[in-house]
């Protein structure tokens, strides 16, 4: 690959080939590298288009949410850096490879560093708060300016229904080894009907939609906050679903693929403080109902992400990047343990979100 992307990607972007290329980051899905030479050091992905179907949409999103942060910034109404796409010298913000891919690069943050899990309270308030901030300099930006890149990305009754039919189909015979999770997810009825009922009524915002711990930067210098990256899904949704992929990915001691399922569960404490630092920020933007359904999107997202990996593990794994067979398993199963211990705890987290 890096031969590939030396000799025939780099050029676009006026970068010769004796530059290094390093894979960065953990990225499940686009294939991610830091381009370094004397004068130059950028991020390049290939987006995945399978995944990314229209990827000039993603491409286009992007660049509005940055543009609209930028904006933000020059008026001093985001304190956090941007992180740019930057222009082949095409001209165009991507470069469309056909069958050897789709290429876009942007800006790399000196100084940047990110963590796969939380280490303290106040690490998971100041990220908490770095998301907030950003929901709270897009609301003010037009989500349906934003194409959906993925159609019903958040939502968990198609998700389900995806799992029912690979279960189905069942085409690597491998429901017979997680039919216990299987069942965990079909038990989740009154889940179902909670959502219903207040979905629709829920605003339309700017979303990030994928902001897991990874997706946040820290300065490695003091860390303080420095950045929220990975653009990609930036589209209309709910903010329930920012919170919850935040609960998710900061509350467990663990990381997302970690098998010491005996260690998995949501930290009190963590908790407490993704609700101060979000709250903090966003509070004064969200509405009534918006609030209310916090706790609804913590659920969701747990739950859902469960589902997704589920799903991928008995369609044969063509979705997510596996490192080993049987990794989509692992995940799932951390995930659903993660997911019990949510609910496990409801009545002493649910106090923190009042
Ligand atoms: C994928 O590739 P990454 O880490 O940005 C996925 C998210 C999941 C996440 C699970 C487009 O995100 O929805 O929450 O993995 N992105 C897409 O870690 O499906
Ligand atoms: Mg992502």
């Amino acid at each position: 690959m890096n031969n590939f992307v030396k000799q025939q990607v780099l050029p676009y972007f006026a970068v010769s080939i004796d530059a290094s290329v390093t894979p960065l980051g953990n990225g499940h899905i686009n294939d991610t590298f830091l381009v370094r030479d004397q004068d130059t050091e950028f991020v390049l992905q290939r987006i995945n288009t399978q995944v990314f179907t229209t990827p000039d949409a993603l491409i286009a999103n992007a660049d509005k949410v940055s543009q609209h942060l930028t904006q933000k910034r020059t008026q001093s109404l985001y304190q956090l850096q941007v992180v740019a796409p930057i222009a082949a010298s095409t001209g165009e913000l991507a470069v469309d490879l056909g069958e050897q891919g789709y290429w876009r690069a942007i800006s790399y943050l000196d100084h940047s560093h990110s963590v796969e899990v939380i280490e303290s309270e106040q690490q998971a308030e100041k990220a908490a708060k770095a998301f907030g901030h950003f929901a709270n300099a897009l609301s003010d930006l037009d989500a349906t300016q934003l194409e959906d890149v993925i159609t019903k990305f958040h939502y968990l009754p198609g998700r389900i229904e995806a799992l029912k039919q690979a279960a189905a189909i069942d085409m690597y015979g491998r429901l017979g080894e997680c039919q216990q999770w299987f069942d965990l997810v079909l038990a989740q009825t009154e889940l179902l009907t909670e959502l219903a009922d207040i979905e629709a009524k829920l605003p339309l915002r700017t979303c990030h939609n994928d902001t897991k711990i990874n997706n946040m930067l820290f300065d490695k210098r003091d860390m303080s906050s420095l950045a929220i990256i990975d653009l990609d899904t930036c589209m209309k949704g709910h903010l329930m679903y920012d919170f919850g992929d935040m609960v998710r990915t900061f509350t467990s001691p663990e990381a997302e693929d970690s098998t010491n399922l005996a260690n998995v569960e949501v930290r009190e404490a963590i908790f407490a403080a993704i609700c101060r630092g979000y709250l903090a920020e966003l509070g004064q933007t969200l509405t009534e109902l918006e609030r209310q359904s916090l706790w609804l999107g913590a659920k969701v997202m747990c739950l859902m992400i469960g589902v997704r990996f589920l799903t991928d593990h008995l369609d044969g794994d063509k979705y997510f990047n596996i490192h080993h067979p049987g990794h989509n398993l692992e995940r799932a199963a951390n995930q659903f343990t993660l997911f019990q211990s949510l609910l496990a705890q409801q009545a002493q987290l649910i106090s923190y979100l009042k």
